[in-house]
């Protein structure tokens, strides 16, 4: 007995397990770019790619936090770093970024991120339920 119609079977069920995700692969028409200008786009990064455009420091000392605490506006797009300073070991949380990363005494840690989602955004203490500080992203 030959095993071609399994094979095929099995090939129809592949196909419609993963199907869906990947686009049509038939090669659609690329419109010839248009340039109103002949100049090159300018490279408009003035910053490094990986410099902070805004920093905030905090620190958790006593179960009481320093720094930037209170309400830190921030533009929209902005890339973020966020430093934390702690005497006891716990998480730090981003919220609505969901961001976390933890932290040990005696060893700060930094998030960075863009803030490119608009709002009002707790920074928390996640295990001591402590607010850092909040973000105005704008
Ligand atoms: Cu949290």
């Amino acid at each position: 007995m030959l095993t071609r119609p399994l094979a095929l079977v099995a090939l129809a069920g592949a196909l419609t397990a993963c199907g869906g995700s990947s686009g049509p692969t038939a090669s659609s028409p690329v419109p010839s770019p248009v340039l109103a200008s002949d100049r090159p786009t300018t490279v408009a990064s003035a910053v490094a790619s990986d410099a902070a455009q805004q920093t905030i420091a905090l620190t958790v000392s006593g179960g009481k936090v320093t720094g930037q605490t209170g309400r830190v506006e921030v533009a929209l797009g902005t890339r973020l770093r966020i430093t934390v300073t702690s005497d006891v070991a716990d998480e730090v949380h981003v919220h609505v970024y969901d961001l976390k990363q933890d932290v040990s005494p005696g060893a700060p840690t930094s998030l960075e991120f863009i803030a490119d989602k608009p709002g009002q955004i707790a920074v928390e203490l996640e295990k001591a339920k402590l607010t850092l500080t909040r973000l105005l992203v704008s």
